[in-house]
Formats: structure tokens, sequence, C-alpha cells
């Protein structure tokens, strides 16, 4: 296997996991579902994603937090219910392309299985592509391989750590969103934006820079290649109908999503990138 010096392969109940260490941070990253599990800068050494304390690590079903590769579509399949949400790339295991050290930190990139699958005629290479250094960087690119243009959704569905999401706010969202949980009406982004009930929306908007601040720590979400940002927390009620999930498991984490919701068209040959930087 491919591994560098800051590189270790550990093992978690069924599931092997590389964990980089180097001069700049720490990180873990799941071979099952090419699935970022943590991240910790070692200026703060404070931990920036969350994973449930009742995740399963059975090699089957997709681990409940870090950041789940959502490909090549998001949510439900819009006209198969045979196939699961969220596409069936981060319930693969995943291998390593490369592994390389380099001034500003490790950049590993892997690939899963197969990028076919039921649900998605197009013929594509998915690969991910990660940086662990002062920042982590990731990017899911898409590469078309058909003779055909394709079109496709993604997300990479990031679950961040933070201290009491009744302290929470994001910042850098201003225009309308989709509210799931409101039969997908239209509304406006409240401000300031906080949160006090099940959320589940996808803002039609393209913010470069988001801030997640809880009064203690902030994280920072740069996005580039997205046609949307989706937030979640499925609050108590949600949260106790979940196995993996601990019944107040909603009060330390918020999803922000780096998405594609509308439609990606990738011309043949052409390769699009949906990248997320968290700091
Ligand atoms: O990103 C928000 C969402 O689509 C929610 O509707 C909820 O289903 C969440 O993803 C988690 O989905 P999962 O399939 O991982 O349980």
């Amino acid at each position: 296997m491919l591994l560098t010096d800051s590189t270790t392969i550990i093992t978690r109940q069924n599931i092997q996991i590389l964990h980089i260490d180097n001069g700049f941070a720490s990180a873990e990253i799941s071979l099952f579902g090419g699935h970022i599990l943590s991240f910790k800068p070692k200026h703060d050494d404070s931990e920036r994603l969350w994973v449930s304390p009742n995740a399963l690590f059975d090699g089957k079903k997709a681990i409940r937090g870090g950041i789940p590769i959502c490909w090549p579509w998001f949510g439900d399949h819009q006209s198969n219910s045979k196939v699961a949400a969220h596409g069936y790339v981060r319930t693969q295991t995943w291998q390593i392309l490369s592994s390389e050290e380099t001034d500003t930190g490790t950049s590993i990139t892997l690939k899963p299985q197969t990028s076919a699958g039921d649900g998605f005629e197009g013929d594509a290479q998915l690969t991910l592509a990660v940086h662990v250094g002062q920042q982590l960087k990731i990017q899911m690119r898409t590469t078309n391989l058909g003779d055909a243009p394709l079109t496709y959704n993604c997300a990479l569905h990031s679950y961040f750590a933070i201290s009491d999401i009744k302290q929470c706010e994001l910042l850098g969202l201003s225009k309308q969103y989709s509210d799931k949980t409101r039969g997908y009406q239209m509304f406006d982004t409240p401000q300031p934006y906080q949160f006090s009930e099940e959320t589940d929306r996808v803002h039609l908007e393209q913010p470069k820079a988001l801030t997640i601040t809880d009064g203690k720590n902030k994280t920072y979400v740069r996005s580039t290649g997205h046609d949307s940002i989706v937030v979640w927390n499925p609050w108590q009620k949600k949260s106790i109908s979940m196995g993996d999930m601990a019944d107040d498991g909603y009060l330390t984490m918020l999803c922000v999503e780096t998405a594609i919701t509308h439609g990606q068209e990738v011309k043949v040959d052409d390769t699009h990138i949906l990248e997320q930087i968290i700091s």
C-alpha cells in the first residue's frame, strides 16, 4: 500500500483507516467510503469534524459523521426508490491511488472500487484528492470517460463539531433556501442564522466562504465548484429515531455541505471539481 512517512494504517472494527500525522495537522480517512473522519490542525489542536459516538464501523452502513461522499446523486434518487440515498460510493471500500509529502502537508488521492452503479448512466471516474496541511482541502473530481455529456449531483456532506448548537451561528449565506422540513418551500435566509429546530435546507447560492461560530470556536468553510450549500441538523426527534446517533447528538454537530443539487453537466473528457477547504 502506498504510504508516506506521516501515514499509517489503523483498524477500527471492520474498517481500515489511514491515520495522517504531519507537522501541520492530524487526520483520519476511512478506506470504507473514502470517508474523512477527523481533522485537527496542530496550531490549535481543535477537532473540526464530528463523528457520532454511535456510528457503525461495520463496513456496511455509511459512517455517521465526518465527510460522507455523496455521489453521483444527492439525497433520494429522483426516479429510483430502490437505490440508496446519497449515491453508492460512501459504502464502497476505496483504494489509495497516490500519497505524497509536500512542503505544505500530505496529499492523498483515492478512488472507489467502481464509479458505475444502478441509478447512474454516465461513464465516469470519481477520484478524491485530500490535502492535510494547515487547512484540510478536499476535491471530488468527476471525469467523463464516455462518449456523451453526463449530468450528476454530489456533496461533501461535512459534519462539523460544535460546542452547542444553541449557541451556534452560520455566517455567509444571504439568499433563499428550499426547506425540506416545510415541503421544499422557499424562504429567505434568517439573519442571524441560528438554530432552534430540525434544519434541512438547500441554499441556492454559491458563497465562497462561510463561518461556523459557536461562541467558543470558529470553523471556516470555503467552497468552489458548487451550486448550493446544504445545511442540516436533525434536532432531537430525528436524533432519537437514528440508531447511529445519540438522542442528544444533535447538540454538538452541524452539517454544512458543499454540493451540486441542481445537475452539473460534464462534457466528454472534461473533469468537474467540487472543492471544500476547512480551517
Ligand atoms: O444533507 C441533508 C440530508 O439529505 C438530510 O435530509 C438527511 O437525510 C441527511 O442528509 C443524512 O442522510 P443519511 O442518508 O446519511 O442518513
